[in-house]
């Protein structure tokens, strides 16, 4: 676990299961369908249970890359849920600004519903192919920039499923921020 103080809130990067996360809002890589899939998206729905898919297919009809929206957290410790479609990663300069997006969208949606704390997983960087070292700087950078104008957040948590992905996170996050204590 690694951590860096903004102002009056904490980024924070531990490795584990986001299903498992007891911070206010949980963050998915969905699909545009939000029709679930396989990765971090079916472990979230198998231990949510039915109750999110209903609630999904009841208030939106799919959801664009680059954007979020938001369910209660069915039978997880997490209240909410929020669906966020990152890229598919093909190697255009798009990729990147679709990534900030998910992330700047997820982070405005626990504003707008007072959420003071949430745990992103590595949104894109699994079945979708974002190599990790290239989504993990966009990944912190944003986040940064956002709780620099927006304290009402007090946690955001990456949960990274894998060593390769954690050390890829605390790489940049080291990088970005040089001052970060363990
Ligand atoms: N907790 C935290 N992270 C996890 C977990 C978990 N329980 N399980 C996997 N990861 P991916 P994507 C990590 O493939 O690349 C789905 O089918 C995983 O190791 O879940 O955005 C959707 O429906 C990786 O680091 O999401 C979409 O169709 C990260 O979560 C598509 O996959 C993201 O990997 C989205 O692909």
């Amino acid at each position: 676990m690694i951590s860096l103080v903004i102002n009056s809130s904490r980024l924070e990067l531990s490795q584990g299961d986001i299903t498992q996360e007891a911070t206010e809002a949980i963050v998915n890589a969905a699909n545009s369908h939000l029709a679930g899939g396989g990765g971090v998206d079916g472990a979230i729905h198998r231990a949510g249970g039915p109750a999110i898919m209903k609630e999904l297919k009841a208030n939106y009809n799919g959801c664009p890359t680059g954007s979020s929206v938001l369910t209660g957290g069915g039978n997880l410790k997490a209240k909410y849920i929020i669906h966020a479609v990152g890229p598919r990663y093909g190697g255009s300069p798009k990729d990147a600004t679709s990534l900030r997006s998910a992330h700047l969208k997820s982070l405005k949606l626990c504003t707008a519903n007072n959420i003071k704390s949430v745990s992103f997983c590595a949104i894109s960087t699994g079945i979708y192919g974002y190599p990790v070292e290239e989504a993990a700087p966009i990944a912190i950078q944003t986040t940064m920039d956002y709780l620099k104008t927006h304290p009402e957040i007090k946690l955001v948590r990456f949960v990274l499923f894998d060593t390769k992905t954690y050390n890829a996170f605390e790489t940049a996050l080291k990088k970005i921020a040089p001052g970060v204590t363990l």
